[in-house]
């Protein structure tokens, strides 16, 4: 990529102001060296610099911009909106009318909170579950992410991985003990953990397809054994789709697995790129919350107007054509060119993919846990993350990151993103 100076400049201002020059960590690119450049604005699938370099971007804002940057109903909605107020605190119809739409499309949610981010609609549907069940103890899985919430800052995923913090400091001892970890797929763990705890179980919460330390998938059976392990003992099955909610289907991850938990948790694309989050599901669950039962739960921005309209106009882009085909298409055509560029380099590099989601890991693979994924060679990856964008295309600054395709991206930007990564590929 080549000199950023404005970048430079404006990054060595926000150090002074803002710890590590981010509002969120894993835009440091400490996890692949040098420094963060500056957006000037985005438009489908490219982003300007402030220093007028144009990318091909795949973090699409870490997954909210499915449609591409500033698709034109989505900027309309806004602004049609704002024109009527950015916010009342009092009911508004486009908090009812985004309700229906998810409800709509996922049928396992009978009703529905609305929320300001992915780390409250998860620390909600924690605080819910123990509620509900009175019991105090959940259980994650190593690698996973579900926000910043102090019960899931243990062995975290995402920017808490990146960072070699994947258990937070500041975290009372009290908290984390109730919070248990296993590995991902390994389902000799998950029967012995349950017969020896699971009547004290509130809730487990996963990401089905865990996308924050890299790209993995669930192996055959593991979520329906998972699914009847809590039916059986009483445990509140959370799963968290902020990432994967309506990126994989309309359905999210759960309809591609065949998977009714009993809430799910949503973000990013429900916003449109504004801040929202939301946790839905039973309506036996749900009523626990305030005002209706005891489970306390608030928000002064929550069912905001303005992202209401964002997410309300996503989802109606996104379901008004066959966008998840189109989706499929480009993530194969991606897939297929990463592994042949990785095989006519001759590295190992484990492409895996789901729909828009993809994370290549340069280890042999295959990747079917945060084990296997913490194999991979980070030092190549920085490499190859850099080099890339020397070529004008952005992947995500960490090994331990999903990529997101858009339905601007067309097949020629993917052609230049694979001949970019072959180049790239055959120098590292
Ligand atoms: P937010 O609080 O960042 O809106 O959502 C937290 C969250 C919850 N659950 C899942 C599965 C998530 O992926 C996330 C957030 N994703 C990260 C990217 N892996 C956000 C990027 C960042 O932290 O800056």
């Amino acid at each position: 990529m080549i000199m950023q100076p404005r970048s430079e400049a404006l990054f060595a201002e926000a150090l002074k102001h803002i710890p590590g020059g981010v509002n969120s960590p894993v835009r440091a690119f400490r996890a692949v060296g040098g420094q963060p450049f500056f957006v000037e604005s985005a438009r489908g699938s490219r982003i300007r610099t402030v220093d007028g370099t144009e990318l091909i971007d795949y973090v699409c804002s870490w997954g909210p911009a499915i449609l591409g940057h500033a698709a034109p109903s989505v900027i309309a909605a806004v602004k049609a909106a704002a024109d009527r107020g950015t916010s009342f605190g009092v009911p508004n119809t486009l908090e009812v009318d985004l309700a229906l739409r998810v409800k709509d499309c996922v049928p396992s949610v009978q009703k529905i909170r609305f929320c300001n981010s992915g780390t409250e609609a998860c620390m909600s549907a924690l605080r819910l579950a123990r509620g509900f069940t009175r019991r105090d103890n959940i259980l994650k899985f190593d690698g996973c992410y579900h926000g910043h919430g102090d019960s899931l800052l243990v062995k975290a995923g995402s920017g808490a991985l990146t960072l070699g913090q994947p258990d937070s400091a500041g975290v009372p001892a009290d908290f984390a003990k109730h919070t248990l970890v296993l590995p991902f797929n390994d389902l000799e763990a998950l029967e012995t953990l349950f017969a020896r705890e699971g009547r004290d179980l509130a809730a487990v919460i996963l990401e089905l397809v865990p996308a924050n330390a890299g790209l993995y998938l669930p192996k055959p059976g593991y979520l329906e054994r998972l699914r009847a392990l809590c039916t059986e003992y009483g445990a509140v099955f959370i799963a968290d789709e902020v990432m994967t909610g309506f990126r994989l289907a309309r359905g999210g991850a759960q309809s591609i697995f065949g998977i009714t938990p009993d809430i799910s948790c949503f973000g990013k694309i429900i916003g449109g790129g504004l801040p929202v989050g939301a946790l839905g599901g039973r309506a036996d669950i749900m009523d626990y919350l305030a005002p209706l039962g005891p489970v306390y739960q608030a928000g002064t921005l929550s069912g905001n107007p303005l992202a209401m309209a964002a997410g309300i106009a996503t989802l109606d882009a996104l379901l008004a054509s066959d966008s998840y085909g189109l989706l499929e298409k480009l993530g194969a055509q991606l897939d297929a060119g990463l592994k042949d560029a990785a095989r006519s380099a001759g590295i190992d590099v484990c492409s895996q993919r789901i729909g828009s989601m993809f994370c290549g890991y340069f280890t042999p693979g295959p990747v079917w846990n945060l084990d296997d994924a913490l194999r991979s060679d980070r030092q190549r990856f920085a490499k190859f993350f850099h080099g890339l964008l020397e070529a004008g295309v952005y992947f995500a600054p960490s090994q331990f990151e999903a990529g997101f395709i858009s339905t601007s991206h067309t097949p020629a930007d993917i052609d230049t993103t694979i001949s970019a990564a072959a180049k790239v590929m055959r120098g590292l």
